[in-house]
């Protein structure tokens, strides 16, 4: 416990609220992502979020993307499918079918991502993680996290967070909880700001992260949060116990990684994270 309702996340809480596979489930039990990510230059973004959300326990994944991103995901990610992001019709006909929403690894800082970002806020119930450029290009157009339909999370790194904020990065980690806080207000959203003790909160309610170290400071690795979040909530978690789970989960597996690697990479949690949700 940290003070009024501000909590220090436990390994025992996090056990508590994930649940067993059962014995007569299927693939339906355990929902459908949608994820939107990847651009040329940036396909492992896409790879490393989609082949995340499959093994963190997704009954369905699927990758919206250009030809580049597709071609690695064919490759390295069988399980999923994917889908062609030409005219946006990838996104439509899927958008209803989905549980949930991961937009913004590697997109690029676009209008087309800004495009792709306003059309998931305005169609979709189900819940949308919102990362990365999907953030960046809601600099100055935050108000459009108000008309969401579906449940928003946003996962920031300070940067991102600064830039969204319009302040500097320095404010943002001397208030990290406060701010973190504010903006879930603000804009009806749980915000997941990144770094060494990870705040997750929707402004009533905020959990501090223990898990993590610095071996994991490198590129990818927030993609893969990214999917593992998306996964969790279409799973059926509520869009916080997925959060939190995820969060705690990602720097823990990170945690037992780095007891013998001096770096973990993205691939590195993406081949133990099932071992630790386990
Ligand atoms: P500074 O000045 O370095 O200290 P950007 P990005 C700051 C994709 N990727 N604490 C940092 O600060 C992503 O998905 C693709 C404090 C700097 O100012 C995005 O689409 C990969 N400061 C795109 O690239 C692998 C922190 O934020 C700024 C901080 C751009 O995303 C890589 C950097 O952030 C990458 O994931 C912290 N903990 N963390 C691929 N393989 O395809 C960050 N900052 O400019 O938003 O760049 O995060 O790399
Ligand atoms: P991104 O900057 O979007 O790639 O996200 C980086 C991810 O790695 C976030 O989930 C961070 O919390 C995590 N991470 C990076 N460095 C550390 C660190 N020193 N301690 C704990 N977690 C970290
Ligand atoms: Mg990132």
């Amino acid at each position: 416990k940290y003070h009024n309702k501000e909590f220090f996340l436990e390994r025992k809480f996090i056990q508590k609220k994930t649940k067993e596979r059962a014995l007569y489930s299927h693939k339906g039990n355990y929902g459908h992502v949608m994820v939107i990510a990847g651009s040329e230059g940036m396909t492992g973004a896409s790879t490393i979020a989609t082949k995340a959300a499959v093994k963190s326990g997704a009954g369905l994944t699927t990758l919206i993307s250009c030809e580049d991103a597709l071609q690695a995901v064919r490759n390295f990610v069988p399980e999923a499918m994917w889908k062609k992001n030409d005219d946006s019709q990838g996104i439509e006909t899927l958008m209803g079918k989905v549980n949930s929403i991961a937009i913004g690894p590697g997109l690029g800082k676009s209008n087309e991502t800004l495009n792709n970002v306003k059309r998931v806020l305005k169609n979709t119930d189900g819940t949308i993680v919102i990362d990365a450029d999907a953030i960046n290009v809601l600099e100055g157009k935050t108000n459009l996290l108000k008309e969401a339909k579906g449940n928003v999370i946003i996962t920031p790194h300070p940067g991102e967070m600064a830039r969204l904020t319009g302040m500097e990065i320095k404010k943002i980690q001397s208030d990290r909880i406060e701010i973190a806080k504010e903006f879930a207000r603000e804009y009806g959203v749980i915000v997941v700001l990144k770094g060494y003790n990870t705040i997750i909160t929707n402004g009533e309610v905020s959990y501090i992260n223990p898990t993590g170290n610095g071996a994991m400071a490198n590129g990818g690795m927030g993609d893969c949060l990214t999917g593992i979040i998306a996964s969790l909530c279409a799973q059926g978690y509520s869009p916080m116990d997925a959060s939190c789970i995820g969060v705690y989960a990602h720097g823990e597996c990170g945690d037992k990684v780095s007891e013998h690697k001096f770096v973990v990479t993205a691939t590195d949690i993406i081949d133990n994270i099932s071992k630790t949700i386990k």
